[in-house]
């Protein structure tokens, strides 16, 4: 369509959830209108409102008022905040009334300035094509295989792909495979899909990056009953996508892959799959995506007499549904996000909670995190125009690239180690004064929970009552050293011992064993894990490892993320990039494509040099982002939207096709 032509339905793009006629939902129930958007963000209704009018004299008058992160409006007059409302509500019922064309979507120098503002910070022009990709709700979605040259169906029949897990990233590889017409089944080891989310389900299990974002860009929740949903909600969505897209039909559940095996010959993997009743199987494809996450298996801490423990023990992720903590003592060991899940939400029912810490995290309060979203919120977020894409985009700030600056390592910063730059120093001093607030002055608290380490160096955490419950008088936050554990409970290095009814292990997992337990073998033989070696994942992109041809890693080295970020925007980035990978092989006449040498150590060396200038390589601090060796294998160095523009322009020149 000519964008000066567009009406207000071809703004709403298909998010899978309502389909509703826009124009008919408007003007069916004005006063609906009205008082919902009472109840969502003005700062949010005002860009949508300078895009649908093209009256940029708004964004002068709104500028100062907007600053981050979160809830911008806030900080809105609120005349400023009526007269955005209301112009918004007669500019959509004028709209709906009169059909009549709506400005093209700004591109360029007009988007920027409405990004900056969106966010009160000035945003670089690298976001404007990515969020052009947002707002123009071009079907089909860029994101997705748009074929050049379809392929014919029996040669698309003939390349059938293995996909190995269901999970977030499983299921999203499902959906595009499928809208593309290449045939593929899933392995999951589970009985259901959701991958983390399913397994997990410890008291107090949710999300710390908001639903609104942390959601897939084409299958947007308008109905998060909170900005920050719990364990439930968020595996009841992935069974939504799941079956909203019918990919259920296309797994194999409670199934695991033992190995995958390549032959250069045919261009064949061989899937050797083990269900949960022992019997094998073989099953042939022409490519393998591995969807298996990294946070999967449990790490259970080497501490002497560990097995010796007489009461309950049991890790966050392998939660025992039946298990009753009230009146039990309780000791935790594991401060991290698990573990600040888990503290606060049990504290209130058990005799005696004792939390063993071995370093602190540092915690950062959110106005939105324990709060319902309103109706009218959720009216604005499924009927208003462009509003989804534009909140999304603030929250993609506030959660990812606009905390990026506050990664990077000043050389000419030096405060003893506290921080790394000016900016990290501010964080820092901000969540200093938050926790002394909520300690006081004075509380023998403040000392082992503040850590000495710079903010970023270990996930932030958002206060889930962390500090209230420390207070608590049935609650004990121990930072001595752990000696051994024995059948009462746990002895520490001074000698005293804690006794426990249940220990629970908040201790995280093996995360630097990608892949494994399954054998995979690529051209001639070559063994992943041996290239590898033992903690030491490497890939293009994150995802091709060379000599490894049609073979795929979701979520694999390097495309994490502990600064916040959305781990589903990583992962459609991937899988755009294995589309295009598929793309060239089914439309042409190669039969595989492999990363070149050069491409994935080009790679990694870039990836290197820019974590040795980024917080988790800061002197003395220990996370799980790196390997015995000290390289930083876990995580993403980039900004999403360099990630998002690299996985978006295939390199040709970086690919061998056979
Ligand atoms: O695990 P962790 P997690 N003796 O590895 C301690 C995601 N996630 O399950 O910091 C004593 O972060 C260890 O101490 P230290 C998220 O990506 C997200 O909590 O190493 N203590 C640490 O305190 C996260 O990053 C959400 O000194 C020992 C804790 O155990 C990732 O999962 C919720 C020990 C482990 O923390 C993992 O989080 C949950 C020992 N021997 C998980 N060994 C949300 O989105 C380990 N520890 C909210």
């Amino acid at each position: 369509m000519f964008p000066g032509s567009m009406g207000l339905d071809a703004l709403k793009r298909d998010d899978g959830k309502s389909s509703a006629n826009l124009l008919d939902v408007l003007s069916a129930d004005p006063a609906k209108l009205r008082a919902s958007l009472e109840e969502a963000d003005a700062a949010t209704l005002m860009l949508v409102l300078v895009q649908i009018t093209g009256d940029r004299s708004l964004l002068a008058r709104a500028r100062p008022h907007i600053s981050g992160p979160m809830n911008y409006h806030e900080k809105m007059p609120v005349e400023l905040r009526s007269e955005i409302r209301m112009r918004l509500a007669d500019a959509l019922l004028d709209h709906a009334r009169t059909g009549k064309a709506l400005p093209p979507i700004p591109d360029g120098e007009d988007l920027r300035e409405m990004l900056s503002i969106a966010v009160g910070e000035d945003v670089s022009a690298d976001y404007v094509s990515m969020m052009r990709e947002d707002l123009e709700a071009i079907q089909p979605d860029p994101r997705g295989l748009n074929w050049r040259h379809e392929p014919a169906p029996e040669k698309l029949a003939a390349f059938p792909v293995v996909i190995i897990g269901a999970g977030m990233s499983g299921v999203c590889a499902g959906i595009r495979l499928k809208e593309a017409g290449i045939p593929f089944s899933i392995i999951e080891k589970n009985s259901a899909v959701g991958g983390s989310w399913y397994e997990n389900f410890y008291p107090g299990c949710g999300v710390d990056t908001p639903n609104h974002f942390y959601s897939y860009s084409f299958f947007l929740n308008h109905d998060w009953s909170h900005f920050f949903a719990k364990r439930d909600e968020l595996w009841s969505y992935f069974e939504d996508a799941t079956d909203r897209y019918a990919i259920r039909e296309h797994i194999q559940f409670e199934t695991e892959v033992v190995s995958a095996d390549y032959d250069d010959a045919s261009a064949t993997w061989t899937v050797t799959t083990r269900t949960s009743d022992g019997r094998t199987e073989q099953l042939s494809a022409k490519s393998v995506i591995s969807a298996v996450g990294v946070l999967n298996r449990p790490k259970l801490p080497d501490i002497p007499g560990r097995d010796t423990f007489a009461g309950v023990a049991l890790h966050t992720a392998q939660w025992d549904a039946g298990l009753d903590l009230s009146g039990k003592t309780v000791v935790m060991i594991g401060t991290g996000a698990s573990g600040q899940q888990v503290g606060p939400t049990i504290a209130p029912d058990v005799a005696q909670l004792t939390i063993l810490q071995r370093s602190p995290h540092w915690v950062v309060p959110n106005p939105n995190y324990f709060a319902e979203v309103s109706d009218g919120m959720k009216w604005a977020l499924a009927h208003i125009p462009s509003f989804a894409r534009w909140y999304r985009f603030q929250l993609f700030w506030a959660f990812a690239d606009g905390l990026h600056a506050s990664l990077q390592v000043d050389p000419t910063w030096d405060d003893g180690g506290k921080s790394i730059s000016q900016i990290n120093a501010r964080h820092r001093l901000y969540m200093e004064r938050y926790l002394r607030a909520k300690l006081g002055e004075d509380s023998p608290l403040i000392e082992k929970v503040t850590p000495s380490y710079p903010p970023y160096g270990k996930r932030i955490l958002i206060d889930n009552n962390w500090f209230d419950m420390l207070q608590r008088p049935n609650v004990e936050l121990v930072t001595d050293q752990i000696a051994k554990i024995v059948p009462e409970g746990v002895v520490m290095a001074d000698g005293r011992t804690i006794e426990a009814d249940v220990l629970i292990y908040a201790t995280g997992f093996q995360a630097s064993k990608m892949l494994a337990p399954m054998k995979i073998t690529g051209k001639q033989g070559r063994d992943l894990h041996q290239f590898w070696g033992p903690d030491d994942a490497t890939a293009y992109l994150g995802t091709m490892v060379p000599e490894f041809p049609n073979f795929f890693i979701l979520m694999g080295p390097n495309t994490g993320l502990a600064h916040g970020g959305n781990v589903i925007f990583i992962t459609e980035c991937q899988v755009r990039l294995i589309l295009a990978c598929l793309q060239e092989v089914l439309e042409g006449d190669a039969k595989a494509i492999d990363v070149r040498h050069k491409a994935h150590d080009d790679y990694v060396a870039e990836v290197d040099a820019l974590h040795a200038n980024m917080v988790w390589t800061h002197k003395g601090l220990t996370n799980w982002y790196r390997n015995d060796a000290g390289r930083v294998f876990a995580l993403l160095p980039y900004r999403l939207v360099d990630y998002w523009k690299m996985t978006k322009d295939f390199r040709r020149e970086d690919f061998l096709l056979s």
